[in-house]
């Protein structure tokens, strides 16, 4: 299988697995891994971690083989359904870990940038080199890479097609951290830091963070002010405010 669906403790990880193409996304990978995104929305699982087949890539891309030959209404489907993946991994109800584990270029670093976090092995190089092929990312890519990292950085690396490294990515804040051990377990570990929160209450704050970047400030603030007061109505708030008051560790039901 071309993803690979497992579990570890309470978190859901998927492999890309076609270390023989550096895990490129071809159409039928890509709609395994929608199905797969499918299965860990309706699992409870806490968060999903994503990561490549192999110690040399996360993905490279969309599968230039596949990009040949074809038409242009075929094109426009690919274009789609790609799009339709990704935006299904940024509208899962729980959070998302990108581990870079290598080469994401193309459509492989548009697969991250829908994550909620990147985590990169130092030996990770990322870019979006569509352009030397004549093309321009078509998963995402623009609109999502100006978000993380500005205007100007953003179009030199579209309008260069160059790729950064690791420690570069970091500087721009296009992956949160740098992994210098096992990449797995420091994942793991990363993901422990905000998992044990109540769920329903990370998502009210997913929610208004992703809405600061489309939505102008007064708008945003209203979104802020009802999000804040859902998440003040939830069982865990009230958990939570009276484990402060009792001095203890909470202990949320996700409710
Ligand atoms: N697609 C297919 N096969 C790939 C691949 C890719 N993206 N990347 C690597 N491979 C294959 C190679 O062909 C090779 O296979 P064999 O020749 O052994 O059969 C194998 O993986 C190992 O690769 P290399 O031998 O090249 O390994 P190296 O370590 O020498 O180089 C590399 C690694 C990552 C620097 C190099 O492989 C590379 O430059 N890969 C291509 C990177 C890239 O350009 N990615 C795609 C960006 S375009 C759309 C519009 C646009 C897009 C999508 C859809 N629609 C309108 C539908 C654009 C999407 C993109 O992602």
């Amino acid at each position: 299988m071309a993803i690979e669906l497992s579990r570890h403790e309470e978190f859901a990880l998927i492999r890309l697995n076609r270390p023989q193409a550096l895990n490129a996304l071809s159409f039928s990978l890509l709609r395994d891994l929608g199905a797969a995104l499918d299965e860990v929305a309706a699992s409870d699982a806490r968060a999903l971690l994503i990561t490549g087949t192999g110690d040399k890539a996360f993905c490279a891309g969309a599968d230039i083989k596949e990009l040949t030959e074809r038409s242009l209404v075929a094109q426009k489907r690919g274009a789609e359904l790609g799009q339709a993946v990704m935006a299904r991994l940024d509208r899962l109800p729980i959070a998302s870990v990108a581990i870079i584990n290598g080469y994401a270029f193309g459509g492989g670093l548009e697969l991250a940038m829908a994550c909620t976090f990147r985590l990169a092995t130092p030996r990770a190089k990322v870019g979006l080199p569509e352009i030397k092929l004549g093309l321009i990312p078509g998963y995402g890519g623009t609109q999502r890479l100006p978000r993380l990292v500005g205007e100007a950085r953003a179009l030199e690396m579209v309008m260069t097609g160059k790729t950064v490294d690791a420690q570069t990515a970091l500087q721009w804040g296009l992956v949160n951290r740098i992994l210098d051990g096992d990449p797995l377990e420091q994942a793991l570990a990363f993901t422990r830091e905000f998992s044990h929160h109540s769920l329903p209450v990370l998502g009210f704050a997913r929610d208004a963070v992703r809405r600061a970047l489309d939505t102008p400030l007064h708008e945003g603030l209203k979104i802020e002010a009802d999000l804040s007061t859902l998440a003040y109505r939830t069982e865990d708030a009230n958990e939570g405010m009276a484990a402060f008051m009792e001095k203890r560790a909470a202990r949320f039901g996700d409710r």
